[in-house]
């Protein structure tokens, strides 16, 4: 009988064991868990987008989506082949507020600044581009909301002309 009692105990230590060790395992787990969560959302602080122009005066993107507190690193490229002076494209974001059509207009007559009549309306803008040519600008994200954005070389803004949104 006390053999038989000593042999429970045993058993009984032996699973009291066992089942510490799982509840050891399960804990480490749940930790290993938590931090792939963590990884998995990382917060990009650089946002890069690669907008085109072409001979036939169109952007490739009506819309372009980045979030609030991000550096914006916004690359234009001329994907066509003419020359500045008859086809040049620019990338204009406007300042909330400012009245498109009369931004153009105003451009319009800014030859000598490459069609950039002023910085006071303007969050960012690239050069003017010919064929072949890009360039890359880098800048904070302006607050939450919705942008304009244009070609300011003359005539173009009817067909080159987005939504810069910030999210
Ligand atoms: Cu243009």
């Amino acid at each position: 009988m006390r053999k038989l009692n000593l042999v429970l105990a045993l058993l009984l230590s032996a699973f009291v064991l066992v089942s510490c060790k799982d509840a050891k395992k399960e804990k480490k787990e749940v930790a290993k868990e938590t931090k792939v969560e963590k990884k998995a959302a990382p917060v990009s602080k650089e946002a890069v987008v690669v907008i085109e122009g072409n001979d036939a005066m169109q952007y490739n993107k009506k819309k372009i989506v980045v979030k609030a507190g991000q550096t914006v690193k916004l690359t234009l490229k001329h994907v066509g082949k003419m020359p500045k002076a008859a086809m040049g494209h620019n990338f204009v974001i406007l300042k909330k507020g400012t009245d498109l059509a009369k931004f153009a207009s105003e451009a319009m007559k800014a030859k000598d600044k490459d069609y950039i009549p002023g910085e006071d309306k303007i969050i960012a803008h690239t050069k003017l581009l010919g064929g072949g040519e890009q360039d890359t600008i880098t800048f904070k994200a302006p607050e939450k909301g919705e942008y304009d954005f244009l070609c300011s070389f003359p005539g173009h803004y009817a067909m080159m002309k987005g939504k810069f949104v910030v999210e």
